[in-house]
């Protein structure tokens, strides 16, 4: 894949690369370009001879499996991730429970930038105690405070994105049903990464760590999806729910986070980016998964 910066007036700069090409045919993508911006750029390749043509997330299709050169920029996404986890983990009690929510994620992302990252690829998630079992829970300037602290978050490199969830508890006591979701949410997901290989359906992979959690009496508490896709954007096909009968295959990418959330007490989610291999999958983490414990 090549990526082509521009500057100025993006229309002209298409309409430019294309006209020495061999190319007759554009398809845009209708879930992702406005109305507006479609008639503009038609209008402008119209000029040279170019059909454009409106079709539904072409290029997602071309992006389900990432080429070597793409494997190896969101291997470094990650590594540079996990040294930040490991900056966190490093961070001293009496520091920690000095921070407000947004302290520690723009500290985080300090980190992440000075090791090479571009910035962030999504607003972090820093929530601690009940506030982690909200599913769309926007961090501020809370204090951080003794107790569960969920932190979900990644870096740009390269125009490439990583996405990492790892929960961590602060202090010396931990609340013991905490614990016991804990230790579900980390079996789940070390079984579904196990699990995790070409031809296996991304329903059936869902469908391994949401049994497991079923089984264990929490499976309401599941409510989102197994994973994601994840490159250019942060969230893309192939969708690991459910519902989806496609089969995964070598070269995907995809996140595996189940998460129990237990409304006023505190959720639990652990997530890691694998690449689909023939026979199992190269996990481009290495942070612990064991419970991590500041105090
Ligand atoms: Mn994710």
């Amino acid at each position: 894949m090549e990526i082509i910066l521009y500057a100025g007036d993006k229309n002209k700069c298409i309409a430019d690369v294309l006209k020495d090409s061999n190319i007759k045919d554009v398809l845009m993508q209708s879930d992702f370009i406005s109305y507006n911006e479609y008639t503009i750029l038609e209008k402008e390749l119209n000029k040279i001879n170019i059909k454009a043509k409106n079709i539904e997330n072409p290029v997602g299709k071309l992006r389900l499996i990432k080429d070597e050169s793409e494997q190896e920029l969101l291997r470094n996404a990650c590594r540079i991730t996990d040294l930040s986890f490991g900056f966190i983990c490093n961070l001293k009690y009496i520091e920690l429970v000095s921070y407000m929510e947004s302290t520690l994620a723009i500290e985080t992302e300090k980190f992440l930038m000075s090791s090479g990252g571009s910035g962030r690829s999504f607003d972090f998630v820093v929530a601690n105690n009940a506030d982690s079992s909200k599913p769309h829970y926007m961090s501020g300037s809370k204090k951080i405070i003794d107790g569960l602290l969920l932190m979900d978050y990644g870096v740009l490199y390269n125009h490439y994105c990583s996405d990492i969830t790892r929960t961590i508890f602060i202090g010396s006591k931990i609340n013991k049903k905490l614990k016991e979701i804990y230790k579900i949410v980390k079996d789940a997901q070390l079984m579904a990464v196990d699990f995790c290989r070409e031809g296996i359906k991304a329903c059936e992979l869902d469908n391994i760590a949401r049994s497991f959690i079923t089984d264990k009496g929490y499976g309401e508490n599941f409510g989102h999806s197994l994973g994601h896709g994840v490159g250019l954007e942060i969230h893309e096909p192939p969708w690991v729910n459910s519902k989806n009968e496609e089969v995964l295959k070598e070269g995907m990418i995809v996140t595996i986070e189940p998460g129990i959330y237990v409304e006023s007490l505190g959720g639990v989610r652990i997530e890691d980016m694998v690449i689909v291999r023939k026979n199992g999958c190269e996990n481009l983490y290495k942070s612990p998964k064991e419970l991590v414990q500041i105090y």
